[in-house]
């Protein structure tokens, strides 16, 4: 019964664009009413009409703890007692940035803002300016927040909404985004031997998860880098998503390969709107007012929201046997799932890193978005169905990754595998 959300779900469609604050909430991609989520607490979110869900998105990666953590929850309240807002320095924010100085490899220095697109934004035009440089080069599905540069062949909504190159883009704009295949380093070189001296950065998710989870394959980020450091062009890694998720250093310290300038957002603000860029110390001191690129931001730094990122990344910081239960998490679920496509005769492809995973409705190795798009997209709104019919919430789309927290019980992986192979049975 989910009464109350249809009714929220109507009346919010008179006053919000498609009734939610960000598309791929409102679960058109995969059919039905969105849920109108009233509460949560560790692997659980709670609905407005009663019902319980184990959620595996964790507010889209943040909730990497499980939802109200108690050490979050206390320093958010511990911090209200100071009031809200100064627009002013604070102490928290010198103390937030020396610890994701130390626990980021490549990050000498930081800049805070106010989400995962903010952190993208700046980090282009501070690669611009540092290279005097105009072009960039994404890759087809990778997504980096809805900043104009990125919006072309982006994943995420927009490809879910069939949008990846969005109206409202300027054709100017949009002429100094280069996209390759994700990869494929002989089109990225193909690209940079096209446009010698103009290209300022190359931007990506070291491990994507916006087209639905692809890894990097053997190569492939030790080549950019090589080529990057060949060519004088900025290797931007968007860690949005891995950052703190894939190790205390991210994919960068994963995968032992080093980018010049680290976009971090999701986990590093415990829940609350936060989003970073740092790098090396030479490039971060052209941002304003050490250097002449400009980027600034009202609530940039809030104490409230500094109190829940430290308090986060503090506990990370302190608790390295986290990653380790986020990796046995991942390789139950994704044994599982793959033990029960093979008990039904089905050859979908899991992709799995970590505490990342997407399920493709495909029977191609997915590694990029071409091979990303073959997936049945109308059989995983079913699967996505059955599985929320059966208590367990997925994201909505096919091309997302699921996150999972440390919150996940034995008992919650039982409950999973066992919706998981009985939604499969259902739909196939
Ligand atoms: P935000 O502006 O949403 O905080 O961050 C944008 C962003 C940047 N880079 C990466 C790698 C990201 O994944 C994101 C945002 N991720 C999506 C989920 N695929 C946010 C969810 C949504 O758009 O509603």
């Amino acid at each position: 019964m989910r009464d109350k959300s249809q009714q929220l779900f109507q009346k919010a469609q008179q006053f919000i664009p498609g009734g939610v604050n960000s598309p791929v909430r409102a679960f058109k991609a995969v059919g039905g009413t969105p849920l109108f989520i009233r509460s949560a607490k560790g692997p659980y979110l709670f609905d407005e009409d009663g019902n319980r869900y184990i959620e595996l998105i964790n507010s889209w990666g943040p909730m990497v703890l499980g939802h109200a953590h108690e050490v979050v929850e206390k320093a958010v309240s511990d911090a209200l007692q100071y009031s809200f807002s100064f627009g002013a320095p604070t102490k928290k924010e010198v103390a937030i940035a020396e610890l994701i100085v130390s626990m980021v490899p490549s990050v000498e220095k930081i800049r805070m803002v106010n989400s995962g697109t903010e952190a993208t934004m700046s980090a282009i035009r501070l690669a611009r300016g540092f290279t005097g440089r105009d072009k960039m080069i994404k890759f087809e599905g990778c997504y980096h927040g809805h900043g104009d540069s990125f919006l072309i062949a982006a994943g995420s909504g927009a490809v879910t909404f069939g949008t990846p190159d969005s109206p409202g883009v300027p054709k100017g704009v949009a002429n100094d985004t280069l996209t390759a295949r994700y990869n494929d380093i002989g089109h990225v070189k193909q690209l940079v031997e096209a446009n010698p001296g103009q290209v300022a950065a190359i931007i990506l998710e070291p491990v994507a998860g916006n087209m639905g989870c692809v890894l990097p394959e053997p190569g492939f980020l030790q080549g950019l880098r090589e080529l990057c450091t060949k060519e004088g062009i900025l290797l931007i890694f968007d860690e949005v998503m891995t950052g703190f998720r894939l190790s205390r250093g991210g994919a960068q310290e994963r995968f032992g390969v080093m980018p010049d300038l680290t976009t971090l957002g999701k986990i590093i603000g415990g829940g609350m709107p936060v989003g970073a860029y740092g790098g090396r110390r030479e490039i971060m001191d052209f941002v304003s007012p050490a250097g002449p690129v400009y980027q600034a931001g009202t609530l940039s730094g809030n104490p409230i929201a500094m109190a829940a990122g430290y308090a986060m990344l503090e506990y990370l910081d302190y608790h390295p046997e986290t990653y380790r239960i986020l990796e046995n998490t991942g390789d139950r679920l994704a044994s599982g799932i793959k033990s029960s496509l093979a008990k039904l005769g089905l050859n979908y492809t899991v992709n799995h890193i970590g505490s990342m995973l997407t399920l493709f409705f495909t029977g191609e190795k997915v590694h990029n978005f071409e091979t990303a798009k073959t997936s049945d997209t109308a059989l995983f709104g079913k699967y996505f169905n059955a599985m929320l019919d059966e208590g367990v919430y997925l994201a909505p789309s096919q091309y997302e990754a699921l996150f999972f927290s440390t919150a996940l019980e034995e008992s919650h992986l039982d409950q999973i595998l066992e919706a998981n192979e009985k939604s499969l049975a259902k739909i196939a």
